[in-house]
């Protein structure tokens, strides 16, 4: 079958005929329909976590399943379902069974540790797979399984109130639809804050109040501060140490800031205005199985719209390309119904 996989340098995507192992127990057979790519998809490819060529790439699935294992329960054939980033846990250790699963330190890893959805099948593990709910654009479906999934999360565990504000550091994939949960489903008052203007005008279509230009305003965090009055959440999902720093800058006393962007850097953190201020910094990976279903049923029920583009699996290569040039605006999902 054709499937985009790390190229055996272990430095980049190639499309390449991947051979499909035969079932075992617990797992379901799923014939991909569309697989977004994902900028985690152009760290792994890049070898940014370690190298790992040969893998499937892909954290973004959605398909339905063809075959279950004699033993699953879970799902059955014409089930339509997810292949995200969380893949599996243990289910037994001290974060699977307290609501923290994707800490999971036996945790398995689409399109990273194990075989991922850019590809013409998947064979998921049935337990994990998590359901795509009635009337979600399977497209749409796809950009939750991590975007949405991932800034769901992102702002929940920082447990917003409403009429708070959100700052969102990178409007990319995660940051626009990060906008559009943050306003539309935790309804707070948002400042997007990206380097490319195209992306703030889409975040801007997508409800946030104001935007920020980083290449152009010399002191993000103080016009913020000037705007808002410091907001009470920073999420960054930009690629760049700017912005985290730029994010501890922007809020309030007792503010939080959610680092979800993974740079190959450190940020700086100032002491004295973490302590003196109260702030606190979160890490957030992805979400649970409990989140996912949350997230897609917000997608469901129209509050948020994935802006989401189908390319054809031969553009996978120029896909990552793009990505990595900082051209895409929303999400470009690979189409493997065709
Ligand atoms: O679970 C997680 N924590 C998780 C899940 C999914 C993705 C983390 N990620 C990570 C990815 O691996 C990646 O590092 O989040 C980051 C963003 O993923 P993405 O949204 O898929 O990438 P994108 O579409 O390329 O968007 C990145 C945006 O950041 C902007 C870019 O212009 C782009 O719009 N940006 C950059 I690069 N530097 C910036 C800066 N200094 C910036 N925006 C503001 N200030
Ligand atoms: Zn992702």
């Amino acid at each position: 079958m054709k499937a985009v996989v790390v190229n055996q340098e272990g430095v980049y995507p190639e499309i390449a005929e991947h051979e499909m192992r035969a079932l075992e127990a617990g797992e379901a057979l799923v014939d991909i329909e569309y697989c977004g790519v994902c900028h985690t998809d152009l760290h792994v490819a890049l070898g940014d976590f370690g190298k790992v060529p040969g893998r499937v790439l892909g954290h973004e699935g959605i398909g339905i399943v063809r075959e279950v294992a004699p033993d699953v329960t879970s799902l059955k054939p014409g089930d339509r379902v997810s292949v995200a980033w969380f893949f599996e846990g243990c289910g037994h250790c001290e974060y699977c069974t307290t609501g923290n699963e994707t800490l999971c330190r036996s945790v398995k890893n689409a399109g990273y540790s194990v075989d991922g959805g850019m590809a013409e099948q998947c064979i998921v593990t049935a337990d994990y797979a998590v359901k795509v709910p009635e009337g979600l654009d399977p497209a749409q479906a796809s950009s939750i399984t991590c975007a949405g999934v991932t800034t769901y999360k992102a702002i929940k565990c920082a447990k917003p109130t409403p009429g708070q504000w959100v700052a969102i550091y990178g409007a990319g994939g995660l940051g626009n639809l990060a906008v559009q949960y943050a306003k539309n489903v935790f309804n707070c008052h948002v400042v997007a804050i990206d380097i490319n203007q195209d992306k703030l005008d889409l975040a801007l279509e997508s409800g946030a109040d104001f935007v920020v230009n980083g290449r152009e305003v010399e002191d993000v965090a103080g016009l913020i501060q000037e705007k808002t009055g410091g907001v009470h959440i920073a999420v960054v999902t930009a690629v760049s140490k700017v912005a985290f720093n730029q994010a501890i800058d922007s809020v309030r006393a007792a503010g939080k800031v959610v680092a979800v962007g993974l740079p190959s850097e450190t940020m700086d953190v100032p002491i004295v205005k973490t302590v003196l201020d109260g702030i606190e910094i979160i890490g957030s990976l992805v979400g649970t199985r409990k989140d996912l279903e949350e997230a897609f049923q917000f997608g469901a029920e129209g509050k948020v719209v994935p802006v989401v583009e189908k390319r054809p699996v031969e553009d996978a290569v120029a896909v990552f390309d793009e990505m990595a040039a900082g051209t895409i605006q929303g999400r470009m999902v690979l189409d493997f119904t065709k």
